[in-house]
């Protein structure tokens, strides 16, 4: 099944895909590991291909979309292991201006929210002006920065001078991640933490509310 999804993902099959997804779930698989055993390694073997030139951009946009097909029909099933009675924390969240990169932004989100956290989150391109507003709105604990591109990067240092002028940078925690960005860039840039995917980010934000 898994390897069927992978397939219909680097197809770029939305229809396949999402039948696929429906039938594992239906079959009792867990969606968290239809995610991290199928839809991942589709999208992260069509990025392989990417790099290696035998997939170009058209193939890569239709892997993106069977992967949120895949998603739309698994992240409710995540949150629906939300705890609403202990929220673990408010976390913000959301992909930097310039950047369209949605999926990982929102698997970490997914996997906050049934993690117990109250997730709200932004989208993608979003400006440090939006992120400020929503900081002084929200009040939340935490605040991520996804970024995928290496030209959207320097975007997190911004946000995080941008809550410092604010004067709001000692009221969240801010944590960066995204495919290029790593401890050493979430350090140089003043960030409180990095983590390389939605699990790392739950044990991350769990532990810094200890
Ligand atoms: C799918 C994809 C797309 C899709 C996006 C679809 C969508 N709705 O999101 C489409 C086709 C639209 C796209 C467009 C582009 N893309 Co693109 N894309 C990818 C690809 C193949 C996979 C990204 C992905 O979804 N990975 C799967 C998820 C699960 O992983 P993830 O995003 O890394 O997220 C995990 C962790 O990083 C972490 N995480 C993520 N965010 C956060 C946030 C916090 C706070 C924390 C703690 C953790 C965390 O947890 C996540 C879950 O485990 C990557 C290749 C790659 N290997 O990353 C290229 C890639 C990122 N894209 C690339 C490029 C160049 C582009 C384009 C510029 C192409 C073009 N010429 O137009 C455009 C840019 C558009 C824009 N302005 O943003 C390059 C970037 C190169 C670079 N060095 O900057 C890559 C690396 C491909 C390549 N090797 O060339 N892309």
């Amino acid at each position: 099944m898994f390897e069927k999804i992978k397939a219909a993902i680097l197809d770029g099959d939305v229809e396949e895909t999402a039948a696929l997804v429906k039938k594992a779930l239906a079959d009792g698989l867990e969606p968290l590991e239809v995610l991290n055993k199928g839809c991942i390694p589709g999208i992260e073997k069509a990025g392989a291909l990417f790099e290696a030139e035998e997939f170009f951009l058209p193939e890569l946009i239709t892997a993106g979309e069977a992967t949120k097909a895949a998603m739309e029909l698994l992240l409710p099933e995540l949150r629906k292991k939300e705890d609403a009675w202990q929220s673990a924390g408010k976390f913000v969240i959301g992909t930097v201006e310039g950047d369209m990169h949605d999926i990982g932004k929102s698997i970490v989100a997914s996997m906050l929210s049934a993690a117990g956290f109250e997730v709200f989150d932004l989208g993608i391109d979003v400006s440090a002006e939006r992120f400020i507003e929503e900081i002084k709105t929200k009040e939340p604990d935490f605040l991520g920065l996804s970024a995928l591109l290496t030209s959207t990067m320097p975007k997190q240092q911004e946000v995080i001078d941008a809550l410092k002028e604010a004067g709001l940078r000692d009221k969240v925690k801010v944590f960066v991640g995204g495919a290029p960005v790593s401890s050493e860039w979430a350090e140089k840039i003043g960030a409180d933490g990095y983590a390389e995917d939605a699990v790392a980010a739950v044990k991350l934000a769990k532990k810094s509310k200890e």
